[in-house]
């Protein structure tokens, strides 16, 4: 039996980091590392706290992944509180995201016509999960706007958009051609713009099963969203699996990480080259192919050759050191990281010099500097004052080191960009800092998504939560200051000033979340806003019109006849902050949130003879529990 106590007497890595050996282990460690890396222990200072006292509120918010989760997550930093979770891929029981007519419409709409046709083979409208990496903001100038959220799907290969002013997913696209969206950025400059999605895997580009066991002619797909429109303004076939992507300050590259330039299709295939490579996109080329007509038409979409092989030139390759991970460019505008992974190094590139390889010029030539950190790079974020921060998955430990002084030593100088080290509980995959992806990286904050919890909290199980760590860097030393278990899986966050997001409390009554609903009881006699009700009788269609004020629904009661198609529409007439009401209808899978002056709606089949009651499900009043009514349906 593994248990605590056979932990107490072995040494764990929590003893060493908390207990009277700190000191000796750190100082080793020190040696370890190397002149130049200050790595004395210092008298336990006093970080800035993360106590956000009650009814105050945080600086930041943070924008979470949740991985296989699907959702989106809103947390509160310094304090790490959770805030708020927005569905997006997934189904959720509290809000009625995926039960509800609005939110399957969005669920929907964006569906390739092909998954629309199999899908409904299985007897399902949508994919019922997705796998979120990677939310990020739309930007204006180069700093967030707080306009969108967009974020991908790898499950189902899809990209969503969600508003900023109601937190709601308004878009939600399937990407042809390409096969798992894993990385995502938007445009950063002149603004969104664009938003950048790496399809990973290679599959052939006309994928019907004629032509599976020709490897090397599998192709990814990089793909160009237009923000606005949601719409796929183009897309370029690439060599070599896509993985992240970043773009620049000054609107001309994107520039993608890829593994398995080998174009294997298993392990070892894909680890037997030292160098991997960069694919890196020039938008005005890219554009300019596009006007002149050189591309081809796939599933609707404008495919543009960017494989090695092609003459375009639209593309250049910098060859990376094995299996780079994490791209990221740096807050001056100027560098621009990728992370090694399998290399212990990172390769700093300057965008400057990628217009010479373009014309020619020997493509390592853009490499500016190659530092080599630590086991297993995976990303970067920045303080905005010439320092990056670098997880180091395999040692389980953020690098802080020195951007000029990596140029400087690849230079020949004999410096040591390592700053200090410092260690995260456990795996550390993304981190990022406040602002760290922005001209306006303040330097402040850095948070580590760890992958890894293992000892840190009350054991759970055998599934154990994430640790997301926030470690103050405002000072000379970085200090690990919180703790934050996290459910499956934060791959990737983002950090924005709270003055840049500014939701709304109540809807507006005309949103278009619910313009179908607006149109159909137009049609029906029925003004939504003015609190009309009434069953109205159309076939065996029934529409049921009902609204809510605490505690009532102004229908106690409607009745249908069995095999009625219906669907019920619930206007919340209260227009008071935080009034939410629900409805939930008992044993027919159907619960929706209904916030204030929101419309939601519903549709069924009355297959169920008998009374049921439908109630709410949002405490919302001291009669809550006496907010219900009774659906009676008549026996066929
Ligand atoms: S990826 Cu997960 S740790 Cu999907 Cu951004 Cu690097
Ligand atoms: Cu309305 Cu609870």
């Amino acid at each position: 039996m593994a248990d605590s106590k056979d932990k107490k007497t072995a040494l764990t890595r929590r003893d060493i980091l908390t207990g009277p050996v700190k000191g000796a282990v750190l100082a080793g460690a020190a040696a370890a590392i190397g002149g130049g890396a200050a790595l004395t222990p210092s008298p336990a200072k006093a970080a800035r706290s993360t106590e956000v006292a009650p009814g105050e509120l945080d600086e930041y918010y943070g924008f979470w992944s949740s991985g296989q989760s699907g959702e989106l997550r809103i947390l509160g930093v310094p304090s790490m509180r959770e805030l708020m979770r927005v569905p997006v891929f997934n189904r959720d029981s509290a809000t009625g995201w995926g039960i509800t007519n609005e939110s399957k419409k969005i669920l929907t709409e964006g569906l390739t016509q092909e998954t629309k046709e199999f899908l409904a083979k299985q007897g399902r409208e949508t994919y019922d999960h997705g796998d979120l990496h990677h939310p990020h903001m739309s930007f204006t100038d180069g700093t967030y706007d707080g306009r969108y959220l967009f974020m991908n799907d790898k499950a189902n290969t899809r990209v969503a958009r969600v508003r900023c002013d109601v937190m709601k997913p308004d878009k939600i696209i399937e990407i042809p051609n390409a096969k798992d969206i894993h990385g995502l950025r938007p445009q950063k400059y002149p603004r969104t713009g664009y938003v950048f999605a790496n399809g990973e895997h290679r599959v052939p580009l006309i994928n019907d099963g004629t032509n599976m066991d020709d490897v090397k002619n599998y192709v990814s797909i990089f793909t160009a969203i237009d923000g606005d429109t949601m719409e796929i303004a183009w897309q370029v076939m690439v060599s070599g699996n896509l993985d992240n992507v970043d773009c620049d300050y000054q609107g001309r590259y994107a520039m993608s990480s890829c593994y398995n330039s080998e174009e294997a299709t298993d392990l070892a295939g894909m680890m037997s080259s030292e160098m991997d490579h960069v694919v890196v996109f020039d938008i005005a080329r890219i554009e300019a192919a596009v006007k002149a007509g050189k591309y081809e038409v796939h599933n609707g979409v404008k495919v543009l050759d960017g494989r090695k092989t092609s003459d375009l030139g639209i593309t250049v390759y910098i060859p990376i050191p094995n299996s780079p991970h994490g791209v990221n460019t740096a807050p001056d505008g100027k560098y621009v990281m990728v992370n090694g992974k399998l290399s212990p190094t990172v390769s700093v590139i300057e965008w400057d010099k990628i217009e010479a390889v373009f014309q020619g010029a020997e493509p390592r030539s853009a490499v500016v500097a190659e530092p080599e950190l630590g086991l297993g790079p995976l990303h970067t974020a920045f303080d905005g004052k010439g320092h990056a921060f670098t997880t180091l998955f395999l040692d389980s430990q953020v690098v802080k080191w020195d951007i000029e002084k990596a140029i400087r030593k690849y230079k020949g100088e004999d410096v040591d960009p390592i700053i200090e080290k410092v260690d995260v509980m456990y795996q550390p995959g993304h981190n990022h800092t406040s602002m760290g992806e922005t001209k306006e990286a303040d330097g402040k904050w850095l948070v580590s998504l760890n992958k890894f919890s293992k000892d840190r909290f009350l054991n759970v199980g055998p599934l154990k939560p994430e640790n997301d760590q926030l470690i103050d860097i405002s000072g000379n030393k970085m200090e690990v200051v919180h703790d934050g278990p996290t459910f499956a899986e934060p791959h990737d966050c983002i950090i924005v000033r709270r003055d840049i997001v500014n939701p709304v409390s109540v809807w507006d009554r005309n949103d278009p979340m619910w313009a179908e609903a607006r149109a159909q009881a137009k049609a029906d006699g029925v003004v939504l806003e003015e609190g009309h009700d009434g069953v109205i009788r159309d076939g065996n269609k029934v529409r049921v019109y009902m609204y809510s004020s605490a505690p009532t629904f102004s229908l106690s009661e409607f009745r249908v006849k069995q095999g009625d198609e219906v669907t019920i529409y619930i206007t919340n007439i209260d227009d008071v902050d935080d009034l939410t009401h629900g409805f939930t209808l008992g044993n027919h899978n159907i619960a929706m949130e209904i916030a204030p002056q929101a419309t939601a709606s519903v549709t069924f089949t009355a297959d169920r003879p008998g009374v049921h009651w439908y109630y709410c499900q949002w405490f919302c009043h001291a009669l809550h529990m006496e907010m219900r009514g009774r659906m009676l349906v008549e026996p066929a």
